[in-house]
């Protein structure tokens, strides 16, 4: 004789598939949801103006432009603005050793003449990435004279260990009269 079917067996039966049911919704509406974020997003980046992005020749750097070996370093432009420009090449900084004031904004203009390098102040917010053909541009304000160590933190090939370079902060008033008899500064020796 065949088994009878329990009594409870056709209401288990429906609250299974009413179960089913419900987590078949919470899917269709997870993916709904999704699908809505994406083309939310899409279109704001669409609607948004594009980024401001600066491109520089790599192989050219030491020929022309701003990155010539006689603007490295830091200088103090016409509006009384600190602009500091930094070339990173394997395996080093140029220059290696960065002069700026303390409280005032300074402007870092940065690239690579080579592969992509990491640059970061120790004990500061700034770390961005140096990618060959594009110029990094931010602005960091130094609270008080300090010595910080700037390491490549971008694996960029077997000397990459040894790629690191100082930011020296000094004084405001000291750095304006340094800056007064010279038109770009470093603390290289
Ligand atoms: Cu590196």
């Amino acid at each position: 004789m065949p088994a009878q079917p329990s009594p409870g067996h056709s209401d288990s039966h429906q609250t299974a598939a009413r179960a089913e049911f419900r987590w078949a919704l919470f899917v269709v509406g997870v993916i709904g949801l999704l699908l809505c974020i994406i083309a939310f997003t899409s279109l704001h980046w669409v609607l948004m103006p594009t980024q401001r992005v600066e491109t520089v020749n790599p192989a050219t750097l030491h020929l022309v432009g701003e990155f010539t070996e006689e603007n490295l370093g830091s200088a103090v432009e016409p509006d009384g603005s600190v602009t500091v420009r930094i070339v990173g090449q394997q395996y080093t900084f140029m220059p290696p050793c960065i002069l700026v004031p303390d409280k005032t904004p300074v402007r870092f203009r940065v690239t690579s003449a080579d592969v992509i390098h990491g640059f970061i102040i120790a004990d500061t917010n700034v770390n961005v990435m140096l990618e060959p053909g594009y110029i990094s541009n931010f602005q960091a304000t130094f609270r008080k004279p300090a010595m910080h160590v700037m390491p490549c933190h971008e694996f960029c090939g077997v000397g990459h260990a040894g790629m690191w370079a100082r930011v020296k902060v000094i004084d405001k008033a000291d750095f304006f009269r340094q800056a007064q008899n010279r038109r770009r500064l470093s603390c290289v020796q």
